[in-house]
C-alpha cells in the first residue's frame, strides 16, 4: 500500500467516510457520507493531509503568495501548511453580513496577491466558489483551489467556469477501488456509490438540489418556486412575483381601516406582499379582515401581519389563533423573533400549518443598534433550516441562507438614503436587492409620505424588479 492508500484507510477507520443510508437536506439518501471535521482529533492524520495537499500544489507548479482555508474544516489545515511553510495565511469570516460592514476576510490582505484556496471536499465547487468571491472582493487573485478529495460531481467544470482549477488529492473511484481492495466495502457499494454519484452530478438537470446548490441569486424566481424542497407558501410567493413582476412589499403602516383597504385596493396590482400592523388600527372588525382577504385574492397578493412573535409556545399559540384579531384567520405570512427558541415555531405551526400559512424569523432588523448581528444571525438561520416545513425565510438585511426555497424580506427600504430620528436605517431598492441580494423590499413610509402613493408604488416596483434582473444571467428566462 502506498501513502496515498494508506490515508483512505484510516479515513474509513476514523468514519471521516462512512457507507450506508444518509438523508439529505433535500430528503433523498446517499449511499455515501463525508465528514472530514473528525479530523482535527488525529493530528498525525491532519499532518499527513495538509502535507499532502502542500504537496500537490507544489507539484501542479502552482504560484501563489497567500493561503485561505474554506471554513471551517479546511481553517486548520490550511493553518498547518502555512506555520510549515511559513506562508502568510488568510482566514475568511464566515459570519453572516449584517446591516454594518463586518470586515469578511483577517489577515493582512495585499491586493493583487495570489491566493491558493485550501479545502477538504467539494461537491458541486459552491463553498470554494463563495470563499473565491470574497476574496475577489478584497483585490486578492484566486485561480487556483487544492482539495483533499472532489466527489466527482461537477465541481471542477463549475469552478473551471469562474476560472478557478480544481486540483485533488483523491477522486472517489479512487478511494472505492482502495477500500474495495482492502476488504472495507464490498461490490454492491462500489456500484451504487457510483450511480449515486452519476445521477446527481451537478450537472445532470434532474440533479439532487441539496448537492448541486447554486447560488440562489443567479436562479429566478419562478425556477426556485419549482424547487421540490421550496414550502409551498414560499413557492406561491414566488411565483406571483416572476408573475406580477413585483418583489414590492407594501408596508401598510395607517391606523384606520378605510385607509388599509383603500391602498390594498390602489396599490395591490403592483405588489407582491401587503404588510400589517393590525394593532395599529383603531377600528379593526373582522369584516375589514374579510375585505382585505377578498383584495389579496383579486389584486394575487399575500397578507403579511408583522406581528413578532416572541413568546413561549402556548402564548404564541392563542396570540396568533385566538384574540380579538384572529390573525392566523386571515394572514397568509407572520413573523417570528427567535429569541424564545424553537417552542415559538413550534407553537405557531400548530396553529398555522392546517391552515397553509408560513412563518418568517427575524434574523436582523434595520433599526440602529439592533443586536441580531452575527452568531445570532447564524442561529436564525440553522433554526430556519431545522423548521423548513413551516418557516420559509427571513426578515433580514441581505441574503443570510444559500437554501433557494428561502424567501428574504428586507425592511428599512427608501429611494433616498438616511433613516428617521428613531433608529430606522434605510437602503435603496438597487442595494437591497442587486447588492445585497435580499428577495423583497418592504417599503412604508417611502410611498406612504408620498404625494402620490400609486405614482411612488410603481417607481419602487420598478426600482426592485430592475435590480432583480440585472442580478440574475443574460440567458434570464423571460416569464
Ligand atoms: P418604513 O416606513 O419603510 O420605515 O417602515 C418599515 C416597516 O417595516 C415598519 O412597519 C416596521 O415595523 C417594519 N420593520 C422594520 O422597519 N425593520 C425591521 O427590522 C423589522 C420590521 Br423586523
Amino acid at each position: 500500500m502506498d501513502e496515498i492508500d494508506h490515508l483512505i484507510v484510516k479515513l474509513y477507520e476514523i468514519q471521516a467516510v462512512k457507507f450506508g443510508s444518509f438523508k439529505l437536506k433535500s430528503g433523498i439518501n446517499s449511499p455515501i457520507y463525508f465528514d472530514l471535521r473528525v479530523i482535527v482529533s488525529h493530528p498525525s492524520l491532519m499532518n499527513k493531509v495538509s502535507n499532502l495537499l502542500f504537496l500537490h500544489a507544489k507539484r501542479a507548479g502552482l504560484k501563489f503568495n497567500t493561503v485561505c482555508g474554506v471554513p471551517y474544516t479546511a481553517l486548520p489545515l490550511a493553518t498547518i501548511i502555512c506555520s510549515e511553510h511559513e506562508l502568510p495565511m488568510l482566514i475568511r469570516r464566515k459570519e453572516m453580513k449584517d446591516y454594518g460592514t463586518k470586515k469578511l476576510v483577517e489577515g493582512t490582505v495585499r491586493p493583487g496577491d495570489l491566493c491558493l484556496i485550501i479545502e477538504d471536499v467539494v461537491t458541486s465547487g459552491g463553498s470554494v466558489l463563495e470563499t473565491a468571491e470574497v476574496l475577489q472582493k478584497e483585490g486578492l487573485m484566486v485561480t487556483d483551489a487544492v482539495v483533499l478529495m472532489d466527489r466527482g460531481q461537477g465541481g471542477a467544470k463549475r469552478l473551471e467556469k469562474e476560472g478557478i482549477t480544481l486540483h485533488s488529492v483523491l477522486t472517489l473511484s479512487k478511494l472505492l477501488e482502495v477500500l474495495h481492495k482492502a476488504g472495507r466495502i464490498d461490490s454492491d457499494t462500489v456500484v451504487s456509490v457510483r450511480q449515486f454519484i452519476k445521477e446527481n452530478s451537478f450537472e445532470t438537470p434532474d440533479c439532487d438540489p441539496s448537492i448541486n446548490r447554486k447560488p440562489h441569486e443567479k436562479l429566478t424566481y419562478k425556477a426556485r418556486a419549482e424547487r421540490p424542497d421550496t414550502h409551498p407558501l414560499a413557492a406561491r410567493l414566488l411565483r406571483l412575483m416572476e408573475n406580477k413582476k413585483s418583489n414590492l412589499c407594501l408596508s401598510a403602516d395607517v391606523t384606520r381601516a378605510e385607509e388599509l383597504l383603500r391602498l390594498a385596493e390602489e396599490l395591490g396590482p403592483l405588489i407582491c406582499v401587503l404588510k400589517t400592523h393590525v394593532d395599529i388600527l383603531e377600528d379593526f372588525s373582522q369584516k375589514v379582515a374579510q375585505t382585505l382577504k377578498d383584495l389579496s385574492e383579486k389584486h394575487d397578493f399575500l397578507i403579511f401581519e408583522d406581528r413578532k412573535f416572541a413568546d413561549i409556545g402556548n402564548t404564541v399559540k392563542h396570540q396568533y389563533g385566538g384574540g380579538q384579531y384572529r390573525i392566523s384567520s386571515w394572514s397568509h405570512i407572520i413573523n417570528a423573533h427567535a429569541v424564545p427558541g424553537p417552542g415559538v415555531i413550534k407553537g405557531l405551526r400548530a396553529v398555522g400549518q392546517p391552515l397553509e400559512r408560513g412563518c418568517l424569523l427575524i434574523a436582523q432588523m434595520s433599526s440602529q443598534g439592533s443586536l441580531a448581528t452575527g452568531s445570532y444571525t447564524e442561529a436564525v438561520v440553522k433554526m430556519a433550516e431545522e423548521n423548513s416545513d413551516f418557516v420559509f425565510g427571513f426578515i433580514c438585511g441581505g441574503k443570510i441562507s444559500s437554501e433557494p426555497g428561502f424567501v428574504h424580506m428586507t425592511p428599512g427600504v427608501h429611494l433616498h438614503s438616511g433613516g428617521d430620528d428613531l433608529g430606522q436605517q434605510y437602503c435603496s431598492p438597487s442595494d437591497v436587492i442587486g447588492g445585497k441580494e435580499s428577495d423583497v423590499i418592504i417599503v412604508g413610509r417611502g410611498i406612504l409620505a408620498a404625494p402620490d402613493k400609486v405614482v411612488a408604488a410603481e417607481e419602487y416596483r420598478k426600482a426592485g424588479w430592475e435590480a432583480y434582473q440585472k442580478r440574475i444571467p443574460r440567458d434570464y428566462e423571460k416569464p
